[in-house]
């Protein structure tokens, strides 16, 4: 493949997701082609790892797990499992999926920093640094908001996310206002460590001429590389993370850990399957990072300035996707601009595989992407159901009913060359990282197939002459073999069952291109086909567009001030028995506490009637005083399976009404005493 530098075993890896939200159809963005990639390169023979893990570190976990009032450990446990599953659903095969956290990442990025200290790349320096004084603490990076000193806009303690997207350090941040009391911060003197990332600049530049992978990637490094370089932070005042050597208060920034999170994740690859991690990082064999357009600072500049200074080899290609719009607003979880990947699609019905298909061939790998149900359904029926699923049909139908097995006939040679040229013309698209285009050449096969099958008339040939027809059939199932082989990368699952309609036995994802070509078996009994792709109806559309639109139109309202004016969204019809599972008592608060780390949790007692209190853990901190809460009458759901948070247990839910903005508990219009039924 031309734009990997030899034909040696490759290492692909994607930019891990923050384990702090679900994932979106903007991170698909990056992952499914880097998985098409994948695929693509065991297609033409080569050898290749994929790894990937949860980041685990840093305050984009903890400062959501400080807002949900649970252990940051226990958020981002709960968001790994939740990634590993939908790459698991959405056929994202990694090699190993681990966790910034684990013990490898822990003890490579110990390795690696003590390495750079050694080597005199580390020093100290006293900076300033945001500091709260309402909550009498240090602000690292997302406990910290103000104005980019570079171009003006709002910007985070670490990166200007709204602006520029550069990098920021330390003290940079001008305005800064603490974001968990929004109160004004101040700048206090506190002594850092620093990475001299300024002796690095000759190496990038010549990094930068030699690095492949998408051009965006590298111009936009390269600006900044040419410019001037500051040195790097590398240590933040956070509890959560990877304790910087020697400092108990301190741990190493997110962004030291983070990508050696590729390496640890190789080694965790190699001693689970006796692979060789080193081939990769400290030989030449190439490593492949796919990232979204928005971490190329943190991948071009930083990431192989530290694996030079601590003697790693270093990526030899970074693939930068667009970001994805939905209804052309730029992707935002707290604005509502978002697609869930299990609550908005996969939960539908719809095939992984549909979505797959949408995301490669919609356009350009480094473009941006307008997330729309209505192309979305567009692609589908006129390409992949009309055009491919069609092809593919008629093709088997025909067969089956007229043969019954593949019939005798010799392969055209225009039909093997037109199969050979599109494995070129795809696997060299792939190479270039244009996924679209390799699409687009494989589709066109199909509708060269299309065409085949149209113009030979099989259905009147059939009647004047089998020996004919059967072979003009036996050319057509040539070409579903070679498509159902270029398309397996991009539809694995749908693949998977086409390559058993055509009779074939093997694992139609380990077979290379090279099987395109070997003639088709005749003789060989065929079953009754199944339809692979089915019509996106109309009204699906419509019902995900309202769910789409109907969050973005209630998020705009709220933010103007209009809520009435929003359609309301009621949750799916039950049965009375769903109903009256439900067990709800009257209940009485006998006393109320805070949760000690905890800025959202009460602990309570509440007598319900029964011979011991239950002891209830409620989200209430921010609604009620725990002193106004004792001797209230409350509605209890008394039968839900007890759950721990932050280590104490809750053994029932506590009824309340919740407006967005306020919360109130439920009572009863009488005095029922504790105990008495509610339903
Ligand atoms: N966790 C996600 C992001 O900033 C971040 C990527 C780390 S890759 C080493 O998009
Ligand atoms: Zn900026």
């Amino acid at each position: 493949m031309s734009n990997i530098p030899s034909d040696k075993a490759v290492l692909v890896t994607c930019g891990l997701p923050y384990a702090n939200g679900k994932a979106h159809v903007g991170h698909l963005r990056t992952y499914i082609p880097a998985d098409i990639f994948v695929r693509s390169l065991k297609k033409n023979g080569q050898e290749a790892t994929f790894v990937c893990g949860s980041d685990a570190h840093g305050t984009p976990i903890a400062v959501n797990a400080e807002e949900m009032g649970i252990t940051p450990g226990e958020l981002m446990q709960k968001y790994h499992v939740h990634f590993n599953e939908v790459f698991k659903k959405m056929g994202v095969n990694f090699d190993a999926y681990g966790t910034t956290d684990d013990a490898e990442n822990q003890n490579r990025t110990l390795e690696i920093v003590n390495k750079l200290v050694d080597k005199g790349y580390v020093y100290p320096k006293t900076i300033e640094i945001a500091y709260c004084p309402e909550c009498d603490r240090f602000l690292p990076d997302r406990y910290v908001e103000g104005t980019c000193p570079n171009c003006g806009e709002k910007a985070r303690g670490d990166e200007c996310d709204q602006g520029c997207g550069k990098h920021l350090e330390p003290g940079e941040l001008q305005q800064p206002l603490c974001t968990i009391c929004s109160g004004p911060a101040e700048y206090r003197q506190q002594e850092h460590f620093f990475f001299k990332l300024s002796e690095f600049k000759d190496f990038l530049l010549e990094h930068l001429e030699n690095l492949g992978g998408t051009i965006n990637a590298r111009n936009y490094a390269l600006g900044w590389v040419k410019q001037e370089l500051t040195d790097w932070c590398i240590t933040r005042n956070l509890e959560w993370g990877i304790k910087f050597p020697g400092h108990d208060d301190l741990v190493v920034y997110v962004w030291v850990d983070a990508p050696i999170g590729y390496m640890s994740f190789t080694e965790q690859w190699a001693a689970a399957t006796g692979g060789d991690w080193e081939k990769f990082w400290k030989g030449d064999n190439p490593i492949v990072h796919f990232i979204g357009g928005d971490i190329i600072y943190h991948h071009c500049i930083f990431w192989p300035a530290m694996l030079k200074g601590a003697d790693y080899s270093q990526p030899s290609a970074v693939v930068a996707s667009g970001m994805v719009k939905i209804e052309d607003k730029t992707f935002s979880k707290s604005r509502g601009y978002v697609v869930w990947v299990e609550e908005d699609y996969l939960d539908h019905g719809f095939h992984s595989d549909l979505l797959r298909y949408y995301l490669a061939s919609y356009t350009s790998h480094t473009k941006e992407v307008n997330f729309s149900w209505k192309i979305f359904q567009d692609k589908i029926n006129t390409e992949l159901v009309g055009v491919f699923g069609n092809f593919l049909y008629r093709n088997l139908l025909f067969t089956f009913k007229n043969f019954g097995e593949i019939p005798e006939g010799d392969i055209d040679p225009e039909i093997m060359d037109k199969i050979s040229s599109t494995i070129d013309d795809v696997s060299k698209a792939t190479a270039e990282y244009e996924f679209k285009k390799a699409v687009d050449a494989a589709m066109a096969l199909a509708s060269y197939g299309n065409s085949y099958f149209q113009a030979n008339e099989p259905w009147k040939l059939i009647k004047e002459d089998k020996e004919a027809c059967g072979k003009v059939i036996k050319n057509c199932i040539q070409l579903a073999k070679a498509l159902i082989l270029l398309f397996e990368p991009v539809i694995p699952g749908s693949m998977e069952d086409a390559w058993q309609q055509i009779g074939m036995e093997t694992d139609v994802h380990t077979v290379t291109y090279s099987e395109a070509t070997v003639p088709v078996e005749s003789g060989k009994a065929l079953k009754k086909p199944g339809i692979l792709f089915v019509k996106v109806e109309d009204d699906k559309i419509a019902e995900m567009d309202e769910i789409s639109s109907g969050r973005i139109q209630k998020a705009i309202a709220k933010e103007a001030g209009i809520e009435e004016e929003v359609k309301m969204e009621f949750k799916d019809e039950i049965e009375y028995d769903d109903f009256a599972k439900l067990d709800i008592r009257v209940g009485k608060i006998l006393s109320a506490e805070k949760i000690k780390k905890s800025k959202k949790l009460l602990r309570l007692q509440v007598d319900i009637g029964d011979v011991e209190p239950r002891q209830i853990v409620a989200g209430l901190a921010e609604y009620y005083q725990p002193e106004e809460m004792v001797g209230k009458t409350v509605n209890v759901l008394v039968n839900l399976k007890p759950v721990k948070l932050c280590g104490v247990e809750s053994q029932g839910m506590l009824l309340a009404a919740d407006n967005d903005e306020d919360v109130s508990l439920l009572s009863t219009d009488k005095d029922m005493g504790p105990g008495a039924i509610i339903g």
